[in-house]
């Protein structure tokens, strides 16, 4: 019976990974890293802060809107991707930060 169960884990994990992405955002130096991305409906945005003071990420975006609220160092937020199209992530902390997003 462990066996089974493991064995359908195993099989459920890999269906998963290979219909869902996850991406790695981190934010450092004021800046998102890296700046420009491509993904797919489905996938997820893991935003990381690896800077020593507060960041957050959002997107006005209709379709995929989100806002991960303020993030401390070495906090991460997970969004998922509901929709096609592109839209950027800013910082509402630094307006400077910048992530365009395309989805296809
Ligand atoms: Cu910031």
């Amino acid at each position: 019976m462990y066996k089974i169960a493991l064995s359908f884990l195993f099989t459920a994990v890999c269906a998963v990974s290979l219909f869902s992405q996850e991406h790695v955002i981190d934010q450092i130096g004021r800046k998102f890293v890296p700046s420009q991305i491509k993904v797919k409906v489905g996938d997820i945005l893991r935003f990381t802060n690896s800077d020593p003071f507060a960041h957050n990420a959002y997107t006005d975006d209709v379709l995929n809107e989100f806002d991960t609220g303020m993030q401390n160092k070495g906090q991460s937020a997970v969004v998922p991707i509901k929709a096609k199209g592109t839209f950027n992530v800013n910082c509402m902390i630094h307006p400077e930060m910048i992530l365009k997003v395309t989805i296809d």
